[in-house]
């Protein structure tokens, strides 16, 4: 195992300071150790990453750091193919790829494709990697470090090191409490937004703890859970989904369940929803200011605002609430309304410590989802 902070440190021996990435469950340690440090900028998603860190690079001549689970390297790919590629900028970097979905090893569905393409999609990228273990050693570390330093200064291009479960010792820091008096938590206002909800209303959510606990309430209330798409992977792009969904379905009204983070992720989906008149579509983002599912690390989604964001994209309402009793109004407020909504709920940060997984599969969600959708 690894000590975060000699990682770190070793890494600025070689002038490497500066990071930034989207953050991951397996890079939990790392991220945590670099929040307490100013040269760490939480990107958007791993593209805008990738050209953050060629900027820095650019600026100081210095190899920066990114950090990324291995799904955002569909993100990346596009900035490492035609920015920081040898073809054209040539810019070194080292990529911190956490390895979710490892063959081997139990994952979730949606990280099985990626986990089993990750060493094959860096071979095609032409980035060498090394493969960070529990049980790399300190001494491992160093030279690894240095080899990965000596090519990136050599070839003037990237090379990764992937990173597998427990390969970093837990790191104990006082954690940057976000000091918000939000009252609501995220599965409390699903549990609002459900029960308020018209009738048949569809419900689309993202990746993370929200799919978990939208499952988790159905279950509690023994409903059934073909009215929802848990998109458990693809973070960023539920409300395109629901957005087309709603195109098609008209008379169905859509929920987008969609939290800050993913929604920051493709910020630009919002901006069609004026095209495509989606009049049934309500688009909720739950505003925890982090990225609860992966450790809490912060967003900017107590520094935005959403609403304005939203006004401008010409959702026909635009509503932000932050209590139980003003979500529930607002549910009032847009039941049979004919335009787009869209609503920011602040919430507090948090889940509960026994939130399970679902228990059906993508597949099985896939088709009773489209049967309870057809006709
Ligand atoms: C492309 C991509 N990058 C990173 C991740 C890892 N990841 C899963 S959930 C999550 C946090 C989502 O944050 P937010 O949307 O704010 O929801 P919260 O967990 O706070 O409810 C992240 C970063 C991912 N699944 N996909």
């Amino acid at each position: 195992m690894i000590k975060v902070d000699e990682f770190c440190n070793e890494l600025s021996k070689y002038s490497i300071n500066f990071f930034t990435g989207v953050p991951d469950s397996l890079l939990k340690e790392l991220n945590n150790y670099l929040s307490s440090k100013s040269m760490n900028i939480i990107a958007a998603n791993e593209g805008n990453a990738i050209a953050l860190a060629t900027g820095d690079y650019l600026a100081t001549g210095n190899i920066p750091v990114v950090y990324m689970q291995n799904s955002g390297l569909g993100n990346a790919v596009n900035p490492i193919t035609s920015l920081v590629a040898e073809e054209v900028y040539s810019i070194p970097m080292l990529l911190m790829v956490g390895w979710r979905g490892m063959p081997g090893i139990k994952d979730e569905p949606q990280h099985k494709f990626m986990g089993e393409i990750t060493l094959g999609l860096l071979n095609v990228l032409k980035i060498p990697y090394v493969i960070l273990t529990a049980n790399t050693t300190s001494d491992d570390m160093k030279k690894y470090i240095k080899e990965a330093y000596q090519y990136m200064n050599k070839n003037k291009s990237p090379y990764a090191f992937v990173v597998e479960q427990n390969c970093y010792e837990e790191y104990n820091y006082k954690k940057d409490i976000e000091i918000s008096n939000y009252t609501l938590s995220r599965e409390n206002a699903i549990d609002i937004i459900i029960s308020n909800c018209e009738k048949k209303s569809i419900f689309i959510s993202t990746t993370g703890k929200t799919s978990r606990e939208l499952f988790e309430l159905r279950e509690k209330k023994k409903q059934c859970h073909s009215k929802d798409l848990l998109m458990v992977g693809s973070m960023g792009h539920a409300s395109q989904v629901a957005i087309s969904i709603a195109a098609r379905k008209k008379e169905r009204v859509v929920y987008c369940l969609d939290g800050d983070g993913a929604a920051l992720m493709h910020l630009g989906g919002l901006s069609i929803v004026n095209s495509m008149k989606v009049n049934n579509l309500r688009h909720i983002v739950l505003n925890n200011g982090c990225h609860e599912s992966v450790g809490g690390q912060k967003t900017v989604g107590y520094e935005i605002d959403f609403c304005d964001i939203a006004k401008a994209c010409n959702y026909s309402k635009v509503i932000k609430v932050d209590t139980e009793e003003s979500l529930i109004n607002a549910l009032k407020d847009i039941n049979n309304f004919d335009g787009s909504v869209f609503i920011e709920v602040m919430i507090k940060s948090g889940s509960r410590k026994d939130l399970g997984r679902p228990t059906i599969s993508p597949i099985e969600n896939k088709y009773m989802f489209m049967k309870e959708i057809e006709g």
